[in-house]
């Protein structure tokens, strides 16, 4: 009985002629393919800048609601968003402030709406 193939015989010699220059530039190819994949997917960039206003804290939970204007880069409308801080409040910063902030995500696989503001200011 014969194995039904997809390839035609000419092209499974090919394949089999080309193994090993294949396996050669495997990495190559695979390293630009995931550092296009990274750079066409804006999440997976490190940091990013908003701005906006705060609405509430959460100090025991280390969270701040803040009004986030449109983050074009992440494709963002502005809406009012909760994050973690990595750091407790700055002094000086208040319910109703204009804020500056820098935020990443905690861990680029996980859920889009885990990020944290690794800064936060007062916008002068
Ligand atoms: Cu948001």
């Amino acid at each position: 009985m014969q194995m039904p193939s997809p390839f035609p015989i000419g092209m499974m010699l090919f394949m089999a002629l080309n193994t090993a220059p294949a396996l050669a530039e495997t990495p190559e190819p695979d390293k630009d393919m995931m550092h296009h994949k990274m750079a066409m997917d804006p999440a997976n960039s490190m940091k990013h800048e908003g701005y906006g206003v705060l609405k509430a804290v959460n100090a025991e939970r280390g969270k701040v609601q803040i009004a986030h204007e449109a983050i074009p880069e992440l494709r963002w409308p502005a809406m009012p968003m909760w994050f973690t801080l990595r750091d407790p409040l700055p002094n000086g910063i208040s319910v109703g402030d204009a804020v500056r902030f820098e935020m990443m995500k905690s861990n680029p696989k996980s859920n889009p709406q885990e990020w944290v503001i690794i800064r936060i200011e007062r916008k002068r």
